[in-house]
């Protein structure tokens, strides 16, 4: 089972963590999808052009939610409820926004330009942080290891790259540190 990927990218180190801590082995190979060399192992695997991908002998999985339902299938551990599902979407429908607005920013683009694209990222990023920051000392949350590792990802990205206020977001900021000091946690740290 080899895991493609890129040590910054939220959506892979949350994989990683998982793994790490459900003790699956896995081998990890790292992509650099903006070079032409390495993104033909890419573009060979996946058209939606995207990291993480996996690769189980023949199969291949694309898109890190469905690799996690792979993993959770195939190493009998639990899958989400539909509440659950629903938090999860909120956590990735942030950090799609900001990853279309870190593109944004290298295609030097002006993020902050009051048009429709960057008006309704921003207003996502804002709304979901919140939505998020109530809901991560909630039952539905703290039961599911999942959803707290992908929040965490989500929040150490925006700190590392910088793209978004958390201040006043106390239930955010005390998840990630409870969650920093975890080895599966240090084990990735993009900065690192
Ligand atoms: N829904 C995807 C999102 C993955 C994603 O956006 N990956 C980023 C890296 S963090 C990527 O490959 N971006 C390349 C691009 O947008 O062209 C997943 O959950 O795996």
């Amino acid at each position: 089972m080899i895991l493609y990927g890129s040590n910054t990218s939220p959506y892979v180190r949350r994989l990683r963590m998982y793994c790490t801590l459900h003790e699956l082995s896995y081998e990890y190979k790292t992509l650099n999808i903006f070079d032409p060399e390495e993104r033909k192992v890419l573009i060979e695997h996946n058209p939606a052009r995207k990291i993480p991908f996996l690769v189980c002998g023949e199969q291949v999985i694309n898109d890190s939610n469905v690799i996690a339902r792979y993993l959770q299938d195939k190493f009998s551990l639990p899958h989400l409820n539909w509440a659950q599902e629903n938090l999860l979407t909120s956590i990735n429908a942030c950090n799609d926004s900001l990853v279309e607005i870190l593109l944004g920013q290298r295609s030097e683009l002006d993020t902050q330009a009051d048009v429709l694209f960057f008006n309704l990222q921003r207003e996502r990023i804002t709304e979901t942080l919140s939505y998020l920051d109530k809901q991560c000392t909630t039952d539905v949350f703290l039961n599911c290891e999942y959803l707290q590792i992908s929040l965490y990802c989500l929040l150490d990205w925006i700190q590392f790259r910088n793209l978004a206020d958390l201040s006043g977001f106390n239930g955010l900021l005390s998840h990630i540190e409870k969650w920093q000091t975890q080895v599966s946690a240090q084990e990735t740290d993009p900065r690192s």
